[in-house]
């Protein structure tokens, strides 16, 4: 997540509305935050703007604080106090949207009508005008997540019952081979998502509201409205950047395929049209695959940076460490402790390293606050929100991170992209508030991912977490490989995810059919399907954090893009010569300098400028990932040879089949 509060914020109006009385002179009502609630009389567009930003300012740390307590102590107090926060705020914000009308038509800079603009866009849930259903929305959302947050699987009964949250059932999609126990956590964990289809269906009609209140035909328009083109236009933009790489995920999807079926045999490697089976990925959602280097390696015996390996190693000696300390006799609770002690021991240094590289381009080192403000690790007494995220909680240097985080590879890149966050937020602290945004939202996802694009094979080797790596075509292909399973495999999830949402604000997905539309569109993009059939009883898509979190998703497809071509421009800035991904900038300040003015612009300026000024050119192009994996493209049409590739997304078993016989596989 960026910076919290934009999900957040929304528009609508405030109890203490103005012009309700006509033409009588009343004393300048104030709302619940003391901020006046009309405009003074005479009010320029400018002096309007600089009051904005300084209300704003003065009043976002209140709600960030409440919405770090309720993510991070999650009950029914701290959800009520971060649901009340919110609507507060949202009301001012409607306040200062209607306030804005005065200068709808009027000359003005363009950094005013900028600053106006975002503070229309700049929420992902619009809220309705209407007071109570104000109030309703803010809670089911705040419900939501802590539902999401809290999610537990339980089975078996008395004292057999066994109960895992998240964390420990993609434990088991990680590193458990076992078929069933992978299907039974996949299932397991789409069960907690159940209860929230009601919520769900409720929230989609408020925001709806929303954002017809403020002159959107829906809130997936609202939400294509923050691109610096028309909605229809950045739509248009994700189908072309989708068909660039589209042959890329294919060709990737075919050798997965190939290999589940070597493994698993060709009745259980893939499902009905020649589709993945979701619980066979290493990863609930199927957007990341790298889990399944087991079968996945293009050449097992070569060499290939084993980070997860070097981690774990990091955290036994960590482990090791506290028990000399503490010797002596120890009850259960008194291990546990340790356990935990150096859990975080090992979180710590895990962002320590990160940091590293963010200084070695010159960057500044995270502030003394950070490292006592931020939740690193998952706590032993009471439920969080473990979703990674980044804070600004005050736009003045208290920023901190919000993980759960585990000594693996997975998490420790996230940890590199959570920086990328918060390096952003501190570089614009300096801007507006209005402008301390991404230059648009798939930036601010690209930043810590291009770092991470930079953490080659000899970079991980110069850090300690990898040994020798060898020079040769297998090591090269191993480390293609390893990246592709991060990032190929990525695209087609961050594309669907959003075309669902669209769909559900634009009524063309209908409550009764959610469920059945989430599979079609997993099926048609990632060539992915459940293993049987999930009915309308279910709420799949709500087992993924950002759909009852309410974040927008097309921003992850969008960095997805443009991490590659930050890379590339950061690579030439570096002076890297050869191919593009040998690069890496770590330690290069020509590279950091290039970078940090590309983050101190925020959203001051369209995002075309931002990037021509980073990288000389005004459009998104996937060009620089097809440069990236061309070793890799080649590499996988030569193992698909002969293959029939490809997948027919209508032989899903998403909704009940006529009957129980699986499809014969596609000839397509
Ligand atoms: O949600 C995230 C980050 C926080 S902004 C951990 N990501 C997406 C996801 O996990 O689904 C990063 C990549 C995609
Ligand atoms: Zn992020």
């Amino acid at each position: 997540m960026t910076k919290p509060i934009r999900a957040l914020l929304a528009l609508s109006i405030t109890a203490a509305v103005i012009g309700l009385g006509g033409c009588k002179k009343e004393p300048t009502p104030t709302t619940t935050t003391g901020a006046p609630a009309t405009a003074p009389a005479g009010e320029t567009a400018d002096q309007f703007v600089a009051r904005v930003n300084d209300e704003y300012r003065k009043m976002y740390p209140e709600m960030t604080a409440a919405q770090w307590l309720s993510s991070t102590y999650i009950n029914d107090d701290s959800q009520l106090l971060s649901a009340k926060a919110n609507e507060r705020y949202l009301a001012q914000l409607n306040s200062w949207i209607d306030q804005a009308k005065r200068f709808e038509g009027q000359q003005m800079s363009p950094e005013t009508a900028r600053a106006i603009q975002l503070l229309k866009l700049g929420t992902a849930m619009p809220p309705p005008k209407n007071p109570e259903h104000l109030a309703e929305l803010t809670q089911i959302a705040t419900k939501m997540e802590g539902t999401y947050g809290a999610g537990t699987y339980c089975k078996g009964e008395g004292d057999d019952m066994q109960c895992r949250q998240l964390g420990d059932l993609e434990d088991v999609l990680r590193s458990n081979r076992d078929y069933d126990a992978q299907l039974d956590a996949w299932q397991g964990w789409h069960t907690v998502s159940q209860p929230m289809r009601k919520d769900y269906v409720r929230f989609v009609e408020l925001v709806n509201e929303g954002a017809r209140d403020m002159g959107f035909a829906d809130t997936g328009e609202m939400w294509r409205s923050g691109y610096d083109m028309t909605p229809a236009e950045i739509a248009a933009e994700t189908d072309r950047l989708w068909s660039q790489v589209k042959p890329l995920y294919e060709q990737l999807h075919c050798f997965a395929r190939t290999r589940l079926d070597a493994k698993y045999g060709t009745d259980r490697g893939h499902v009905a049209g020649n589709m993945l089976p979701a619980h066979l990925l290493g990863n609930m959602w199927q957007q990341d695959w790298g889990n399944r280097w087991d079968i996945l390696a293009p050449y097992p015996d070569a060499s290939i940076p084993e980070i997860t390996g070097a981690l774990e190693s990091q955290y036994k000696a960590s482990f090791d460490a506290q028990l000399t300390k503490n010797p002596g006799k120890r009850s259960p609770d008194d291990l546990a402790q340790i356990e935990q002690d150096a859990k975080l021991a090992t979180a710590k240094l895990m962002t320590e390293r990160a940091q590293d590289f963010y200084t070695s381009l010159g960057m500044a080192k995270l502030p003394e606050s950070y490292w006592s403000k931020t939740q690193f690790i998952k706590p032993r007494d009471r439920d969080v929100v473990c979703h990674a995220s980044a804070w600004d909680m005050n736009m003045a240097g208290d920023v901190r991170t919000k993980m759960c985080i585990k000594p693996n590879e997975e998490d420790f890149t996230t940890i590199y992209h959570e920086l990328g966050h918060v390096y952003y937020y501190m570089a614009y602290n300096k801007l507006p508030p209005l402008f301390q945004q991404g230059a648009h939202d798939g930036f601010h996802e690209a930043i810590g991912d291009t770092i991470v694009l930079a953490m080659t094979p000899q970079y991980l080797q110069s850090i300690g977490l990898a040994g020798d790596q060898q020079v040769s075509n297998e090591a090269l292909i191993n480390a293609q490989m390893r990246m592709a399973l991060a990032k190929v495999s990525f695209l087609p999830f961050g594309l669907m995810i959003d075309r669902w949402r669209w769909g559900v604000f634009d009524g063309s997905i209908k409550p009764a059919d959610y469920n059945k539309a989430w599979w079609e569109l997993k099926a048609k993009y990632q060539g992915v399907a459940p293993v049987s059939a999930r009915g309308e009883e279910f709420f799949d898509a709500g087992a993924k954090y950002h759909v009852p979190g309410n974040t927008p998703y097309t921003r992850y497809f969008l960095s997805h893009v443009l991490q590659f071509q930050f890379y590339k421009a950061l690579c030439d800035a570096a002076g890297h010569k050869g191919p593009l991904y040998e690069c890496s900038f770590y330690g290069n300040k020509e590279a950091g300098a290039k970078f940090q003015a590309m983050l101190s612009k925020g959203a001051s300026q369209p995002w075309q400028k931002t990037l021509k000024e980073l990288t000389g050119g005004e459009q998104m192009d996937a060009s620089a990932v097809l440069e990236y994996f061309a070793p890799l493209q080649t590499w996988l049409k030569q193992q698909n040879e002969g293959k029939t590739c490809g997948w027919q997304a209508d032989a899903s078993v998403a909704a009940p089949a006529p009957t129980d016989k699986p499809a014969a596989p596609a000839k397509s």
